[in-house]
């Protein structure tokens, strides 16, 4: 009975992993998570005339790899990201860089970005691989103030997974508006009698900047005297 070998563990990892001590069969006890430990060396015992006198063993060393399994979706450095550009800032010019990254390893960490909803109006860009957002037509506040664009950030898992991030772009008003009468011209009767501080007329202009862009103040500039 000298060829009869049991098998065991020197080291389990706290029972995460097991031995048959008759067939060697090393099994899994607890689920993995590479996230936390990629690798484990296991010493495995070989022992012959187990209890008895003059019995031999030795030892090996078994390494396990842990494999990556896409099971981490992408997070976003920021829950939301916001950001004020002035209305004529210029095309081309980049605005914002969102960020998201996966706890996983290889192509389950490779992120690529764009965009889900709110560039309806195709006024921004997002880069797929820097995930730099940048204005790609003329803005104007008069016409559209702030703009929610939802992003996404995939990784190339397989299969993928995904993340979305809200992303707030306001304009800030720019005095890009001149006031503008809402008449050409104003043509006036008054009676020759008319008494000293009677109204002639009222003339009125609208600008469409806003706060103190849009806010108008009149004055004559010529033609009051004979
Ligand atoms: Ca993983
Ligand atoms: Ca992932
Ligand atoms: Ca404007
Ligand atoms: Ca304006």
């Amino acid at each position: 009975l000298n060829r009869t070998v049991v098998y065991s563990l020197a080291d389990s990892h706290d029972a995460l992993f097991s031995i048959d001590s008759v067939t060697g069969i090393v099994v899994l006890e607890k689920s993995l998570d590479r996230e936390s430990r990629d690798s484990y060396c296991v010493r495995v015992q070989a022992t012959d005339r187990v209890g008895q006198q003059g019995a031999l063993s030795s030892q090996v060393d078994l390494t396990i790899l842990v494999l990556d399994v896409n099971d981490n979706a992408p997070v976003f450095q920021r829950r939301d990201y916001s950001v004020t550009v002035p209305e004529d800032v210029a095309v081309g010019t980049e605005v914002l860089r969102v960020l998201a990254t996966s706890d996983d390893i290889g192509p389950n960490a490779e992120i690529t970005y764009n965009f889900r909803t709110g560039n309806e109006l195709r006024k921004f860009t997002i880069d797929s691989k820097l995930g730099t957002i940048s204005v790609t037509d003329d803005l104007d506040f008069e016409v559209c103030k702030d703009f929610y664009i939802t992003v996404e950030a995939w990784d190339s898992g397989s299969p993928p997974l995904s993340t979305a991030t809200m992303v707030i772009i306001q304009l800030m008003d720019v005095n890009d508006n001149a006031p503008v009468f809402d008449q050409d011209i104003y043509n006036v009767l008054i009676s020759e009698d008319a008494p000293v501080g009677q109204t002639v007329t009222r003339v009125f202009a609208e600008d469409l900047d806003s706060q103190v862009n849009g806010r108008i103040t009149y004055s004559i500039l010529k033609g009051d005297r004979r």
